[in-house]
């Protein structure tokens, strides 16, 4: 760490020192997850459709690691599913034809890998047509946390929200079609359109919420298989972005920042602290926004205090 805080400047010592990081032991973390191929409701009216999931839900479970961390990965593609299914982790450093090759249903995958980047990486399945496999919902999130901690770059948030995109085809549509977007009808934000937006949509039950002044921290993940994303907070600045979510990688004061298909970015967001106020986290790329990608944080005094915190990333 460079700078000083005025504190430690004026005494003479550096941020380095006062901001150590406890020392971290690299553990084994054993994942399990079955893919799962059902219907699934993708919007808040409850209309479904059929789609293949990992474990259950769009995105699948939240993975979350240190860095150095082995994660011993072990993916059931259960028994009466009918596709072929593997696993890409973005996080990885392993050969595309052995760790990343498919496997039949019933049949079971397993291999290991050390996460030694930090950040945001989503994960999917790359089976044949990949496009296909992908945009009916096989894709989830890995959070490598970096393994000294919290520094004065990359400060410990009040809340922490996990927010993916992805796209919704029309049910039937084509492979070869979804390749190249077509019949393409809209956005999923966690698995449902305008999941958090109560505002678009009179069927959404709730909104992200946080306290006036809190720093909210969002890990965007672009499961899209082919546009960017221009992601903005209206009525907010983005305070931080960190490229990849990896603490080296700081922006300050950025207003929308693109994160391309596959890819992931860290924004963290803090909120006039003297009054309540709402913002609303886009694709500020229209035929996407109002397609579904549209995100309402209210920032008030009685945000619920199980939002954003104890794990509960992705609220369901
Ligand atoms: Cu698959």
């Amino acid at each position: 760490m460079k700078s000083l805080s005025p504190i430690a400047a004026a005494i003479g010592i550096s941020m380095s020192l006062i901001l150590a990081p406890a020392l971290v032991q690299a553990k084994t973390v054993k994942i399990e997850i079955p893919v799962i191929e059902k219907d699934i409701a993708i919007d808040n009216a409850g209309n479904k459709q059929k789609m293949w999931t990992y474990g259950g839900t769009i995105p699948g479970p939240l993975i979350r690691v240190t860095q150095g961390d082995v994660v011993d990965f072990t993916m059931l593609n259960q028994k009466g599913n009918k596709q072929s299914h593997s696993m890409d982790f973005h996080a990885a450093r392993v050969d595309v034809l052995d760790e990343f090759s498919g496997v039949r249903p019933g049949k079971t995958k397993k291999f290991q890998f050390t996460a030694d980047y930090p950040g945001v990486f989503i994960y999917h399945c790359g089976s044949e047509a990949m496009s296909e496999h992908i945009s009916r919902g096989m894709y989830g999130v890995i959070i490598v946390d970096p393994k000294g901690g919290y520094t004065e770059d990359f400060p410990k948030p009040d809340r922490e929200y996990v927010i993916v995109q992805g796209d919704l085809f029309e049910e039937g549509t084509k492979p070869n079609d979804i390749t190249h977007n077509k019949g393409k009808k809209g956005n999923l934000i966690n698995g449902k359109m305008f999941h958090y937006d109560p505002v678009h949509d009179s069927n959404a039950s709730f909104a992200l919420e946080s306290k006036p002044g809190e720093r909210v921290r969002i890990h965007f993940v672009n499961a899209q298989i082919n546009d960017s994303v221009a992601f903005h907070a209206i009525a907010g600045i983005w305070d931080k972005v960190w490229d990849n979510g990896n603490p080296k990688n700081v922006s300050h004061g950025m207003q929308t920042y693109s994160v391309a298909p596959a890819h992931a970015v860290t924004f963290d967001l803090i909120s006039p602290a003297d009054r309540p106020t709402n913002n609303a986290l886009v694709d500020h790329q229209m035929k996407n926004a109002l397609t579904g990608a549209i995100t309402i944080l209210m920032n008030h005094e009685d945000a619920d205090p199980e939002l954003g915190r104890n794990g509960n990333l992705i609220p369901r």
